[in-house]
């Protein structure tokens, strides 16, 4: 599997990245970790102008659950920059210009500097994975995002061992963004991580969805997929990540701190101040949605639950 994947990378795509890249160690560690699907494929020039990836393998590690509808999707969607309501990003977000993009990289790491989306993208392979993706407000859909992970990607900056946290930002933009006229967080919006939770093979550098590029709704072109955290930890529309030794500020932390803490981990045993984090109404599943039991960990304790050994989750909520 390793052999094939090696053999799709192009001379010209080593030579203009190996200066700041290790593509064999990264491949050797995706191989240990057991994560390459039988086939993958290379994002080569950024994004398909015909905005179709094509032909995906799935992830297998996915979750069986059928996934729920493009519809569904792309338009209940929650990106404040665009408005505050589940329809707004949906009705509003075909004025934010994805291409061209860039992301700034700074703080703690080697290889900071300004990077175009290609050089974000070239190396990297893409995997399809099916998730089951879960927001604060107790709602949740299962969803076949498609991306890398970002482990693979901050590697490539070389971070320094004044590394321990990762700090992320959206694009803060007015003239394209007419949410940001409100005060309802504090702009640009912001998340954080720390290092072992950016580098685990689970958090996912999101491209696309059902095989197809991000709509804009979704957080073009860039955006965090973090499975096991509540969703706002699942930043759209990325253009600057730092490296930072402190704790990073984010924007529902710093909004309201006794209600959303830094960690934001799924547990149905640690309730909202104001509700129970017990259940979840999954969507899609016609008008009476059901209430389903929330698992620790969104159902992910197996892979993470050990970055949290000996902390306690009660007071690191
Ligand atoms: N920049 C930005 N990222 C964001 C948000 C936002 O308002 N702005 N909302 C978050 C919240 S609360 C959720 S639930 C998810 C929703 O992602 P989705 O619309 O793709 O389902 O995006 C997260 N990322
Ligand atoms: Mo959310």
């Amino acid at each position: 599997m390793a052999r094939r994947r090696t053999e799709r990378i192009k001379p010209s795509e080593i030579t203009s990245e190996s200066a700041f890249f290790n593509r064999r160690e990264v491949v050797r560690s995706a191989v240990a970790l057991g994560l390459l699907p039988a086939a993958s494929k290379a994002l080569g020039a950024a994004m398909p102008p015909d905005g179709d990836f094509g032909e995906l393998a799935k992830w297998p590690g996915s979750v069986e659950e059928e996934p729920n509808a493009f519809e569904d999707i792309t338009t209940y969607n929650n990106f404040y920059e665009f408005g505050t309501g589940k329809g707004d990003p949906a009705r509003n977000a075909h004025t934010l210009e994805t291409s061209p993009w860039s992301v700034e990289v700074t703080g703690e790491a080697e290889k900071t500097g300004t990077y175009t989306l290609e050089d974000i993208l070239k190396p990297h392979t893409l995997e399809d994975r099916v998730y089951r993706f879960r927001c604060v407000e107790a709602w949740s859909m299962i969803v076949p995002w498609v991306g890398f992970p970002l482990g693979d990607l901050l590697k490539r900056f070389a971070p320094l061992a004044g590394a321990r946290y990762v700090q992320f930002f959206t694009l803060n933009d007015p003239s394209q963004m007419p949410g940001l006229r409100y005060p309802v967080l504090e702009w640009p919006y912001r998340e954080g991580l720390t290092m072992a939770e950016a580098m685990h093979p689970l958090t996912l550098l999101t491209v696309g969805v059902y095989g197809k590029v991000l709509p804009n709704q979704n957080g073009a072109p860039l955006r965090l997929i973090v499975p096991w955290k509540y969703g706002f930890k699942s930043i759209k529309s990325i253009v600057r990540i730092h490296f930072t030794e402190t704790q990073p500020k984010c924007s529902w932390n710093m909004a309201a701190p006794q209600e959303y803490g830094f960690y934001s981990n799924v547990n149905p045993n640690v309730d909202h101040p104001r509700w129970s984090q017990a259940t979840e109404r999954r969507l899609g599943a016609g008008l009476f949605s059901p209430r389903v039991p929330t698992l620790m960990f969104n159902g992910y304790a197996d892979e993470v639950a050990d970055l949290y050994r000996g902390l306690d989750l009660v007071k690191n909520y």
